[in-house]
């Protein structure tokens, strides 16, 4: 009897539990079927990846590129580097919707070593719909590091009204009305020259020297004086600096 009890009560308990979870499923139906709003568009590097190896006076360029977007008309943003790592040279129009649609830089321009401001927009205010580049930049490779790349807001304007005015990095569309924009970032390396000892970008005699210095204990060492990577550094990886310089292996 009782056992039988303790069933009936073990069936209400699952019914109970049943009933619970139908509203809970019911609001998840509901959840998932509200429409969905418009995914970020992504704006980051990239295109011309992977640029390979990079050594110091090493010249490279990268597309800021932005996904799929609709009526896109004009950009701002500054860029961001380590400015003991790279620098940018100069940025150049991008394109959208397949080559269709003009992107023009109406002004880059450098804040601060590290920093450069960039304005972009397509003609007219018609909008251009599609995916591509906004801009392309031009970099040196100054010195060996990581250099992080990314997207910041824009200095804030000094000047009265509109005060604080220049704002954030955005993009907006053919109304004026900001597009939602994901921001990314890369970090790019710069490596030594195997062989360049005084990281000039160039292997040569001064790098010898430099070497010479490091054996008799005038400086100290460095991982790169090790140049034919055999653990020490000696009058072997003078021998292998000059047969980098003849171009021998
Ligand atoms: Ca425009
Ligand atoms: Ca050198
Ligand atoms: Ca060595």
């Amino acid at each position: 009897m009782h056992k039988r009890f303790g069933k009936e009560k073990n069936v209400m308990g699952l019914l109970g539990r049943i009933a619970l979870l139908v509203p809970l499923l019911v609001s998840l139906v509901f959840v998932l079927s509200l429409p969905v709003s418009a995914a970020d568009v992504p704006i980051t590097w990239g295109n011309q990846l992977p640029i390979g190896t990079l050594y110091v006076t090493d010249t490279f360029t990268l597309d800021v590129t932005m996904g799929a977007v609709t009526n896109f008309d004009a950009g701002q943003f500054c860029i961001t580097y380590n400015k003991d790592v790279l620098r940018i040279d100069s940025v150049s129009n991008g394109s959208l919707g397949g080559g269709t649609g003009a992107v023009r830089v109406v002004n880059a321009v450098k804040v601060v070593d590290g920093t450069w401001v960039v304005v972009v927009d397509t003609p007219d205010a018609s909008g251009v719909t599609g995916s591509g580049t906004l801009c392309t930049v031009h970099f040196t490779a100054m010195g060996v590091g990581l250099s992080p790349l990314a997207f910041a807001d824009l200095p804030i304007n000094p000047g009265p009204p509109p005060s604080g005015g220049l704002g954030s990095r955005m993009i907006n569309d053919n109304t004026g009305a900001t597009i939602t924009a994901t921001w990314g970032t890369l970090g790019v390396t710069v490596e030594q020259l195997p062989g360049d000892i005084n990281g000039d970008g160039t292997v040569n005699d001064t790098d010898i020297l430099g070497l010479g210095r490091m054996i008799v204990q005038l400086d100290a060492t460095k991982a790169i004086a090790d140049v034919n990577a055999d653990g020490k550094i000696n009058c072997a990886d003078i021998t292998k600096i000059e047969r980098i310089i003849r171009g021998l292996p």
